[in-house]
């Protein structure tokens, strides 16, 4: 079953503008993609009664997915009709962890977390929609370490921020996590708690379209940087 979420050209979220190449990006380009394990796992806990390790081979082994769909940045760049496979979010979530929350807890958040040790913590509305992925595959070929091997979390509907790559953690929360004291730069660009691109939902605190002249100078330079250091 394939999932289509592409849009015609011109019809990209507010604020975006599309490249017609797909780049390495993030928070961490300084550094190279974190080094994946032969046998890599995913380990669900949070507030489950006990953590639970499974392999990324039962875990991507059934069930299967495709999901044609459009990538969106915050930092205003979308690289457009990206073919993903992988299993259903909602599908893992059944599987997995529905059968071993203890009666009286409800899971309303989830936090991902990526061996990079970058994270972002969504609803878990949000990520129980039918085209949320962890997907393993994009265009046709295992996920490279540019883009989140071994599994990655993809929501064309949220900002590449919520998309964790190189997911190796997966914590469900019964409730949002205590607002912390971040340093400065995390707080200019602070992240917003749903991150949906069709409300522009860009910022924690600021309209999306006041900071998007902020996001496009970063843009400029981060797209810049990752030219030079040669990542396609
Ligand atoms: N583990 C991890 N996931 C991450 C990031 C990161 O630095 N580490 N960066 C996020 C950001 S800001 C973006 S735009 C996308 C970029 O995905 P790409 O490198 O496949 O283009 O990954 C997101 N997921
Ligand atoms: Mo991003």
């Amino acid at each position: 079953m394939t999932t289509d979420t592409t849009h015609p050209r011109g019809t990209l979220p507010p604020g975006q503008r599309r490249i017609d190449y797909f780049p390495r990006f993030g928070r961490r380009l300084d550094q190279p993609p974190p080094t994946v394990s032969e046998h890599p796992t995913v380990v669900f806990g949070g507030v489950l009664p006990a953590p639970i390790e499974v392999s990324l081979d039962e875990l991507v082994g059934a069930d299967r997915r495709e999901l044609d769909a459009d990538f969106h940045c915050v930092a205003g760049w979308s690289a457009t009709g990206l073919h993903w496979e992988g299993v259903a979010f909602a599908d893992v979530y059944q599987r997995y962890v529905a059968p071993a929350v203890a009666p009286g807890t409800t899971v309303t958040h989830v936090l991902v977390r990526g061996l990079d040790d970058e994270h972002f913590v969504a609803e878990l509305e949000d990520l129980l929609a039918g085209n949320v992925l962890l997907a393993d595959r994009l265009g046709g070929r295992p996920l490279d370490g540019d883009h989140g091997a071994p599994l990655r979390l993809v929501n064309p509907e949220q900002y590449g921020y919520a998309n964790i790559k190189h997911v190796c953690r997966i914590d469900m929360l019964a409730g949002a996590p205590p607002a912390g004291s971040p340093p400065l730069i995390d707080r200019m660009l602070q992240s917003h708690p749903r991150a949906r691109v069709w409300e522009e939902e860009r910022h924690g605190t600021l309209p999306g379209w006041l900071i998007r002249p902020v996001y496009r100078v970063i843009k400029a330079f981060m797209l810049a940087g990752a030219a030079r250091r040669g990542t396609s």
